[in-house]
């Protein structure tokens, strides 16, 4: 572009020829048809592309401000970045979602909640994310992306809902169509545009209110809205001190995790194919509590390393073993029981005292 130039001096207002900025030449649309097939061939199960709108931060404002986050305080930390990913990504155009299943088989039984018995899902989202992101490369060198998994700054839900993946339901999970709420999910944003975006997904729960009716601590304050701190899936993982007492009783059956809110939703249906291979159980979920209890921290380390469980860390692991022996009275557990009464860490014998009133020893844990 030469006009505007004064020929004699090659000026052009106090600025030289070459000066003169090129063109911004703006990115052609990536054919979305080819970017589903590079995620697919990464091994994501389910692909769908968001604007990269603002989400309104009313709803996690109030869930933040009523306490619902208990003590993970990172979730009030960055939270207008996790509201706008023009933030996170400068010149964003687009939000790919992202979701690996991981249903078990109806007849698997495990005190492990089933998206912890395999290989840590963080694990096998971050390895896909990186195939696609070289795939993505190939396409367009020049591109710009921001991928994560979880604790990341991104709604991963809300943008998976967007995306077209399925719907936010009153369990507070994604739940698609076909797979159900078996998913974990990731997002990547792109500073490119597709040539096609889905469209948001219908909510499709209606009038049932199977998961918030079958929660055993009521923590649903509202559909679609999970308080933590009554949460059996916050306290087996997250919370590393005592457990309140009035919640104790859910760890019947279950020592890391709760799926309730999941098992009695209709849209889990026992159709649902058995998820990615990758979350096949590991020897740590076929223990019993007993079993669970008794590890000593080299073997907790070397059956939970590369799992989601190993986030419960050894003390709040062995705490949830007993709240567990001590919630469904299990007599096999009351050897083990009595002995880590004594255990140095103050929160797993202070679980072991309880559990051992309810075997009907010591004092406290009974009715
Ligand atoms: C914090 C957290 C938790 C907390 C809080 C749970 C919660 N629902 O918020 C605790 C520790 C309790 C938890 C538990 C579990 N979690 Co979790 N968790 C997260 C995390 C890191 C952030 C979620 C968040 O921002 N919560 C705050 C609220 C306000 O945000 P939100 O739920 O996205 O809220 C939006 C909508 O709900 C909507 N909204 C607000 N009001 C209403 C009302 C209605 C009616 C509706 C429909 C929507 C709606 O507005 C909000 C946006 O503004 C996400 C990963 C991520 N980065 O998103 C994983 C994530 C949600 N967890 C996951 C899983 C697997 C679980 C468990 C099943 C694990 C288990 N088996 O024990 C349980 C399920 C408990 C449950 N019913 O939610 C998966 C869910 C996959 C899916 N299918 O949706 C995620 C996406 C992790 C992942 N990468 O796969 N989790």
């Amino acid at each position: 572009m030469q006009s505007g130039r004064d020929p004699q001096s090659g000026r052009d207002g106090g600025r030289t020829a070459w000066e003169i900025p090129a063109p911004v030449e703006i990115p052609r649309p990536l054919e979305s048809a080819r970017v589903r097939a590079a995620a697919r061939a990464a091994r994501f199960t389910l692909v769908g592309f968001a604007r990269p709108d603002p989400i309104d931060g009313a709803s996690l404002r109030s869930w933040l401000n009523a306490g619902h986050a208990a003590d993970m305080d990172w979730m009030h930390r960055r939270v207008e970045d996790r509201l706008d990913p023009e933030r996170v990504l400068p010149g964003i155009r687009t939000v790919v979602a992202l979701a690996i299943p991981y249903r078990r088989p109806a007849g698997e039984r495990s005190r492990i909640a089933s998206y912890a018995r395999g290989r840590d899902y963080h694990y096998a989202h971050r390895d896909r994310m990186k195939a696609l992101r070289n795939a993505l490369l190939e396409l367009d060198p020049t591109m710009e992306t921001y991928a994560c998994v979880d604790t990341g700054r991104a709604m991963e839900k809300v943008w998976a809902e967007r995306a077209g993946l399925g719907w936010i339901g009153k369990n507070g999970l994604l739940i698609n169509r076909e797979l159900g709420s078996w998913l974990t999910l990731s997002v990547m944003f792109l500073d490119r545009a597709v040539d096609v975006y889905d469209q948001p997904h219908e909510q499709l729960c209606g009038a049932c209110e199977r998961c918030l009716k079958g929660c055993p601590t009521g923590a649903f304050p509202s559909p679609g809205v999970v308080d933590a701190r009554l949460c059996l899936s916050y306290q087996s993982i997250e919370n590393k001190g005592p457990v309140p007492e009035k919640l104790r009783r859910g760890f019947v059956g279950r020592v890391f995790g709760c799926e309730i809110c999941q098992d009695v939703c209709p849209w889990n249906t026992p159709e649902i194919p058995v998820g990615d291979r990758r979350f096949e159980p590991r020897p740590l979920s076929a223990l019993s509590p007993a079993e669970m209890a008794d590890l000593t921290e080299p073997e907790w380390k070397a059956l939970s390393a590369g799992t989601a469980v190993a986030r419960a860390q050894y003390d709040g692991f062995r705490r949830n073993a007993l709240l567990a022996i001590g919630a469904q009275r299990d007599l096999g557990g009351m050897e083990v029981t009595r002995r880590l009464c004594d255990d140095p860490s103050a929160v797993v014998a202070e679980a072991a005292r309880w559990a051992l009133g309810r075997l009907g020893e010591g004092r406290g844990g009974g009715d």
